[in-house]
C-alpha cells in the first residue's frame, strides 16, 4: 500500500498536500503529513522488530499520552483510524498517526548548558507529571529493559557459549565488568525492598526527544514515548546522563575524548532536582550519581554482549562495531565510578 493511501486510512478530516520523511530517530520511520487547512501530522511506521507486541506498546502510548494532556503536560495526540482503532496493520507493518506539534525546535545534541537543564526539568517533569499515574497499568514492552543483573547473567552465558569464538577478543573487557559484579543488583535490589519507588520511566531520555518551542524556548513536549515502562526513575537519570556525556563517541576508538562532564552533571542534576526534589525518596537521591555508572556500564555490557552473540540487536556497520561501542561504555562507566564522590558532593550542592 503506498503511503498515501495508508494517511487515508486514518480520521482526518482534510486533504493531504504532501508528506515528507522526519527526524533522525533509528527506531521508526516518521513522515510529516502537510494538509490544506495547515494543520501538519506525524505518521509513523511502528519498528515491530524492536516492539513484537504492537498492541501492548499502543495501549501503554494512549494511557499515558491521555494521562500526560489532562495533567498540563503536552502531549502526543493520536488519530484513530477511520475504523475507530489507535493504529493501522498493512500486511506485516504497522502504522500510527499524531497531531505533529508545531513551532518547534528539537536539537541531536547541545552544549549550551542552559538547555541540558532545561532538557533535565522536561524529563523530571514527565516523571513528576507520572508519579500520580498507576505504573501497574503498562505492559513491559521490552521484559527486564534495565535488570542490570540479569543483563549480566546474560553476558556471562554468552561468555560460557562463546558462539562466535570471539571471547579471546575481549578477556580484558569482561574481567572489568566482573569486577562491579555486586553493584549490578543495587536498583533493582532497592525497587524490590520499597527505598526505590515502583514509577513511569521514559528509557530514551536523549536531548532529541524533547521539543522546545522555536519563539521562548519553553519546553513543549517529552516525545518518542515507545518504551515508556514501569520502573526506577535512576534508569533514565543516569541513561541521560550516559548520553550527554558520551554523545557521537559511542562509535569512536578514541577512548581519551571521553570525560565525566562536571559542568554538564551540575546542569542536568540541577534541573532534574528542581522538578523532583519532593519526589524522590531519600535513598533515590543518594543513587543519583551511580545511576548514571549503572546505566553506562549496562549498555557497555548489552554491546558486548550483542558482540559475543554475533551482533544480532544493535545495527553495525564495521567489523567489531559492537566491541568498540563496549569498551567506550565500559571506559566511561570507569571514569564515572571513580567520580563518584565528586558527583556526590554536586548532587548535595
Ligand atoms: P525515533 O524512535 O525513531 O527516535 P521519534 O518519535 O523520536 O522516533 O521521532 C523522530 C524525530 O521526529 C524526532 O526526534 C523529532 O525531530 C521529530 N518528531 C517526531 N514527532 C514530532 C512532533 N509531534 N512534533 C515535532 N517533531 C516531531
Ligand atoms: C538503543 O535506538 P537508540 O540508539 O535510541 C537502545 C538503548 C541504548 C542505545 C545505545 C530500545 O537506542 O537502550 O541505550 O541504543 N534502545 C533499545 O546507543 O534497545
Ligand atoms: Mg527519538
Amino acid at each position: 500500500m503506498e503511503i498515501i493511501d495508508v494517511i487515508n486510512k486514518f480520521n482526518i478530516d482534510d486533504k493531504v498536500l504532501s508528506f515528507s520523511l522526519l527526524g533522525k530517530g533509528h527506531i521508526n520511520f516518521t513522515y510529516l503529513v502537510k494538509c490544506e487547512t495547515d494543520v501538519k501530522y506525524v505518521l509513523q511506521k511502528i519498528n515491530n522488530v524492536t516492539f513484537k507486541d504492537v498492541d501492548g506498546l499502543m495501549s501503554n502510548l494512549c494511557l499515558v499520552t491521555d494521562f500526560l494532556n489532562k495533567n498540563g503536560f503536552e502531549s502526543i495526540r493520536f488519530i484513530k483510524t477511520k475504523d475507530g482503532q489507535n493504529y493501522l496493520k498493512v500486511g506485516e507493518d504497522y502504522f500510527r498517526m499524531y497531531r505533529f506539534i508545531d513551532d518547534v525546535v528539537c536539537y541531536e545534541e547541545v552544549d549550551d548548558l542552559s538547555l541540558v537543564t532545561k532538557a533535565a526539568i522536561a524529563f523530571g517533569r514527565l516523571h513528576k507529571t507520572l508519579d500520580k499515574f498507576d505504573a501497574h497499568q503498562l505492559v513491559e514492552v521490552i521484559p527486564h529493559f534495565h535488570d542490570t543483573y540479569l543483563r549480566y547473567q546474560n553476558l556471562l552465558n554468552a561468555v560460557k557459549n562463546d558462539k562466535f569464538d570471539r571471547v579471546k577478543n575481549c578477556l580484558r573487557e569482561i574481567e572489568e565488568i566482573k569486577e562491579f559484579e555486586n553493584e549490578y543488583p543495587i536498583i533493582m535490589g532497592g525497587i524490590k525492598d520499597g527505598s526505590i519507588s515502583y514509577g513511569v520511566t521514559h528509557n530514551d531520555p536523549k536531548i532529541n526527544n524533547v521539543l522546545f518551542d522555536k519563539k521562548t524556548g519553553d519546553i513543549r513536549a517529552v516525545i518518542d514515548l515507545d518504551t515508556v515502562m514501569p520502573g526506577s526513575y535512576l534508569f533514565d537519570f543516569g541513561d541521560a546522563l550516559r548520553s550527554l556525556f558520551t554523545r557521537d563517541n559511542e562509535d569512536s576508538e578514541l577512548l581519551y575524548l571521553l570525560q565525566v562532564n562536571k559542568p554538564v552533571y551540575r546542569a542536568y542534576v540541577s534541573g532534574y532536582l528542581s522538578e523532583m526534589s519532593n519526589v524522590l525518596t531519600e535513598r533515590e537521591k543518594e543513587l543519583l550519581p551511580f545511576s548514571a555508572f549503572l546505566m553506562t556500564m549496562e549498555c557497555g555490557i548489552r554491546f558486548l554482549e550483542d558482540y559475543l552473540n554475533g551482533d544480532v540487536y544493535f545495527h553495525t556497520s564495521k567489523p567489531n562495531h559492537n566491541l568498540i561501542r563496549a569498551r567506550t561504555q565500559i571506559t566511561l562507566a570507569k571514569r564515572i565510578h571513580d567520580s563518584l564522590d565528586d558527583l556526590r558532593e554536586i548532587t548535595k550542592k
